[in-house]
């Protein structure tokens, strides 16, 4: 089973390859890496960051790759550095995804309302494109409402996912919150809503949504069912944030996940969880 993780490398920050290589390894699959960008740290918080765009090299990586004639199973895609990188991602899934693999797209753009640092109106659009394609999207709520074209301030969750529906038909919505918690909403394949609450830990975690994706895509490809795989993302995100908003006092860098890798594969590994 081989994973095509595609997100950038940022140096410091824990999130993105630094997250995904090391969850879906764990996982017991293959995880193959596409950097689309390398940055000296993310860019949630931190100032004058320094930030190589990888497009020309993603071209030459691909070009070998051709000529090797890979393929991959999965291949999810996260973090892409410019509008054009979206575009190559859409002609990377035509070409080297296996006849009956599955498309992950986390549509990386924005949080807590806001779009990252360097993204604009254009590259939500094209993002919502390359969700056309996707077997399953995991947008955050922030990401979800600017798919949807909903307001994030005042957003009714059905009805986001219900907009989602028309763009891809398998939507994971993260980081709904909730009176006494925190949700996951999702569509199942017959189109029935449903959703699996946590406990809610006040602040905010840059890296989670590529925790909870890359536990997510991991789980998928050990075979789990779309419920199951979103159980256990959902609870590994929260024991790492649990354990990060004990341990780390500056947020920035990242969630503490290492330590709870283990129970989280102990759960996937348990047959109930089949
Ligand atoms: O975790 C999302 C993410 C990924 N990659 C980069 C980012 C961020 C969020 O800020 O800046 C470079």
């Amino acid at each position: 089973m081989r994973v095509l993780a595609i997100n950038d490398v940022s140096c410091i920050g824990k999130c993105s390859l630094s997250v995904s290589l090391p969850i879906i390894s764990a996982c017991g699959v293959t995880c193959d890496v596409l950097p689309t960008a390398l940055l000296s740290t993310h860019t949630g918080g931190f100032e004058n960051y320094f930030f190589r765009d990888l497009t020309d090299d993603i071209h030459g990586i691909l070009k070998h790759w051709r000529s090797l004639g890979e393929r991959f199973d999965v291949i999810y895609s996260g973090y892409l550095g410019n509008i054009e990188q979206i575009e190559t991602v859409a002609v990377i899934t035509r070409e080297f995804l296996k006849k009956d693999g599955l498309f992950i797209v986390d549509p990386v753009m924005g949080d807590s309302g806001k779009l990252y640092a360097g993204f604009t109106d254009e590259y939500v659009k094209k993002m919502r494109e390359l969700c056309r394609q996707a077997d399953y999207i995991l947008p955050n709520a922030t990401e979800a409402c600017l798919l949807a074209g909903a307001p994030y301030h005042d957003y009714d969750i059905s009805s986001v996912l219900q907009s989602l529906k028309d763009i891809c038909p398998r939507p994971i919505v993260t980081g709904h919150l909730e009176k006494d918690g925190i949700a996951v909403h999702y569509l199942l394949k017959d189109g029935k809503e449903e959703k699996y609450s946590s406990e809610n830990i006040d602040g905010f975690f840059c890296g989670a949504g590529d925790v909870f994706a890359s536990s997510f895509v991991g789980a998928l490809a050990r075979g789990k069912d779309e419920r199951t795989a979103i159980k256990l993302a959902a609870d590994f995100t929260t024991a790492a944030i649990r354990r990060s908003a004990a341990e780390v006092t500056d947020k920035r860098y990242g969630l503490n996940f290492e330590r709870e890798i283990f129970s989280f594969l102990k759960n996937l590994n348990t047959p109930s969880n089949d």
